[in-house]
């Protein structure tokens, strides 16, 4: 390794300690005979103090000359000094210039947010980029270990598929050696096989949907967190989804409070302490028509009825019983009143919404072919679907997170794309 020490590193040194970073200018102000350098590199920010005389004149002469993002070494002092930004700074002893950056770095204050866009792959170096990435990262280790204790198996599905699992609308066409298949919107289909072999599955991967509408919320490219659960019914389903949610929140507030202060977002994780409020979708209609929405029964919510409605919630909460003409085929239609479904989504408070939906599957052969005769879908299309349901089948559930919805109420982000490294939004496939 040509390091071994890092910027995070530097803080448990004691003051008068001589350390050797490497990292990128990410700033410099020169006062004289004194430059000050944002030093950077992938685990902080650190100021480095740079005076004529400390070091050698070449030395001092090419920091004069440095431009921001260039990659530097240097050897200093630690000093804690009250005025740096974090309260220790590195007085230079020796500086060397690993590669300088061969342009003036485009990204500074005022630039437009389309050149932020279209300058992601330089943009991303960012602290407030680098912390959303690390808190993303914790909130699905926090996932993965909860899955992990509590008997779950990860899996990974295929992103080609044939068929439609969130209806038609918004596949993405792929040409397949000239058969027309799609990009998948989710992965339950196949998770649903799986459990005949692990029982309990998760998975985290991408799923794509040619969704058009340019919101604050949707992505045509997003990381679905799903899992499918044997003898699962719908209350069985609700607690898992608030323990899972729950865990994931507390583990970032655990192991990411750098970042949080970074972003300037308080996290309290008795936000998402269970047990969460449950509404059905009949009592949600009734709240939304009150507040003046022409909602007709059997609609799904959009983005505007979902802000409203989560606006009185404190909580994560469950919209359960949806209309079975409001979602997918495969939902299990309420035994007790075959108009709604045994199905709930989770919506996020203060205006955001929905970050979950799930519930439990159809499992009889016949219903199930019934339901998608009735949907006009073609029961050819779903005959490994169907054979589920001919050897061994059993009641189960299932639910799928969208990683970046959960991310953008988290962290209250302006816009879904800046949960992500390199979003995918209708206008934008690059870089
Ligand atoms: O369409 S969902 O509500 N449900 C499913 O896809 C099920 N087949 C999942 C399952 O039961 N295994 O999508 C689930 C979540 C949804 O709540 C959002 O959080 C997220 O996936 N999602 C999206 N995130 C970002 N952008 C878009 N376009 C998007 N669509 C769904």
């Amino acid at each position: 390794m040509l390091k071994d020490f890092s910027v995070k590193d530097v803080l448990r040194v004691p003051e008068g300690g001589e350390v050797e970073l490497l990292g990128w200018v990410r700033n410099k102000r020169a006062h004289g005979g004194l430059i000050f350098i944002d030093l950077r590199d992938g685990t902080g920010v650190i100021q480095v103090a740079v005076k004529r005389g400390q070091l050698p004149d070449e030395c001092f002469r090419a920091a004069e000359e440095l431009r921001r993002e260039s990659a530097i070494k240097v050897r200093g002092i630690v000093t804690r000094d009250p005025r740096a930004p974090n309260g220790v700074e590195i007085r230079c002893r020796d500086l060397k210039v690993i590669s300088q950056s061969m342009d003036d770095y485009p990204i500074k204050r005022g630039i437009k947010v389309k050149f932020i866009l279209d300058n992601r792959h330089l943009h991303i170096r960012s602290p407030r980029v680098s912390a959303i990435m690390k808190i993303r990262a914790a909130l699905l280790d926090a996932a993965r270990k909860w899955f992990q204790e509590h008997g779950f198996i990860e899996i990974h599905c295929p992103s080609f598929i044939t068929a439609a699992v969130e209806g038609g609308a918004t596949l993405f066409k792929v040409d397949y050696f000239g058969r027309d298949v799609y990009l998948t919107q989710s992965s339950q289909f196949y998770q649903e096989a799986a459990i005949y072999s692990l029982e309990r599955v998760y998975s985290i991967q991408p799923s794509f949907r040619a969704e058009l509408s340019r919101t604050r919320r949707h992505l045509t490219e997003f990381w679905h967190l799903e899992a499918e659960i044997a003898y699962a019914e719908l209350e069985d389903l609700l607690k898992i989804i608030e323990e899972l949610f729950y865990a994931m929140v507390l583990g970032v507030t655990e192991s990411a409070h750098g970042e949080l202060e970074l972003l300037k977002v308080k996290v309290n994780p008795d936000v998402a302490k269970p047990p969460y409020p449950r509404i059905r979708y009949s009592e949600a209609l009734e709240i939304l028509r009150g507040k003046g929405f022409k909602i007709e029964w059997g609609e799904d919510l959009g983005a505007d009825e979902e802000r409203e409605l989560s606006k009185d919630f404190e909580k994560p909460f469950f919209v359960t019983h949806w209309p079975r003409e409001a979602k997918a085929f495969y939902h299990m239609p309420d035994p007790s009143d075959p108009s709604v479904c045994r199905n709930a989504d989770l919506l996020t408070p203060g205006g955001f919404g929905e970050v979950i939906g799930g519930g439990q599957r159809i499992h009889d052969y016949n219903q199930l072919l019934e339901r998608i005769r009735e949907e006009g879908l073609n029961p050819e299309d779903y005959k490994w679907y169907l054979d589920l349901r001919r050897f061994g089948t059993i009641p189960h559930s299932g639910f799928g997170l969208g990683v970046e919805r959960m991310l953008w109420w988290l962290l209250k982000l302006e816009h879904i794309r800046d949960a992500c490294l390199f979003p995918r939004t209708p206008a934008r496939v690059y870089p």
